[in-house]
């Protein structure tokens, strides 16, 4: 009987090595679970999971005997972290491996808002660059005021690609942490009053929902970017898109929305928004290094050692 159950949508190269690592049992969603018969749920001490849907106390109470849940991703607020400490379930995610990738769409979102290169580029496409004569003039990123909203691992890379940009570097983070002096603020609104670049990189879950408000819009104003490589659920999007539609904020670059992958329509009709399809770690080097961190925790777990990332 299989120990491992693998949850999610895995590339051939990951399906290829969990199955020879493991001999699990697939399944696309937490909510297939059930359809396992009572034996084979007993028997599986391990899980792999991928994906943003929810793994909940319900799905955790199917498996009895589940000791480990190994998130394929750094972001962990689809499991109910709570639920598993309860029940004795370690959780453990993939962290630091996806940093730069992240960070790299942060900063080529940033440029690509602020020198507005997709409308631009459709623009030149057009084939009437002749007749309309110049394009018009937009932001210049280097030397501007740049605000991180969460300063952990990935919004610190983040920070440290904006420091040959010439960028006068601020954050928000729960506590002040030690920088090479960038300037801390106590609150989301107060950052944004400060810079004209917000970039979104704190962790999603209840605590942070909603935490870029029609307030924190309105602070970053009329000359202000949000750039969201974090969770669609960082932002008020009605509010956003609101702001984005009235001129309240210059443009967006968003990786990330709250009903991915079937986003809000309303995005669609805004030039002033760069829409990325949830891709931040999603290169093969990095996914192929994801992929291994997940089964290295899964391997740790059922040789009785311990876990190399561990969330709980
Ligand atoms: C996903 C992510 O894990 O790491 C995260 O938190 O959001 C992504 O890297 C990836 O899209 C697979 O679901």
């Amino acid at each position: 009987m299989s120990k491992v159950i693998a949850i999610g949508n895995y590339s051939e190269a990951d399906l290829a090595k969990l199955k020879e690592t493991f001999d699990p049992v697939f399944l696309a969603e937490t909510t297939e679970i059930g359809s396992l018969d009572e034996a084979a749920r007993a028997g599986i001490t391990a899980a792999a999971f991928k994906g943003h849907k929810p793994f909940g106390a319900e799905a955790m109470d199917l498996l009895p005997n589940l000791g480990v849940i190994a998130n394929f991703g750094v972001g962990y607020d689809s499991i109910n972290v709570a639920a598993a400490s309860e029940r004795g379930i370690k959780v453990t995610n993939t962290p630091d491996v996806l940093n730069d990738d992240v960070a790299d769409l942060a900063v080529a979102m940033l440029l690509m808002c602020g020198r507005e290169m997709e409308h631009a580029s459709k623009w030149a496409r057009s084939g009437s660059w002749a007749e309309k004569g110049e394009y018009r003039l937009n932001r210049k990123v280097s030397g501007g005021r740049a605000g991180i909203l969460g300063l952990g691992r990935i919004g610190r890379d983040i920070a440290e690609r904006l420091v040959p940009f010439k960028m006068d570097l601020h954050y928000w983070s729960r506590s002040e942490k030690e920088t090479p002096g960038w300037t801390y603020h106590s609150t989301p609104e107060a950052l944004a009053a400060a810079v004209d670049y917000l970039i979104v990189a704190t962790v999603g879950g209840k605590a942070t929902e909603k935490i870029v408000s029609k307030e924190v819009l309105e602070a970053l104003g009329p000359r202000g970017i949000l750039v969201n490589i974090s969770r669609g659920s960082t932002v008020d999007e009605d509010a956003l898109i609101d702001a984005l539609k009235s001129g309240g904020i210059y443009g967006a670059g968003l990786d990330v929305f709250v009903n991915e992958p079937r986003i809000d329509p309303r995005f669609y009709e805004l030039d002033n928004v760069v829409i990325q399809p949830h891709q931040g770690s999603g290169t093969v080097e990095t996914r192929a290094a994801m992929g291994q961190l997940q089964r290295d925790n899964l391997s740790a777990f059922l040789a009785g050692n311990d876990l190399l990332t561990p969330v709980n």
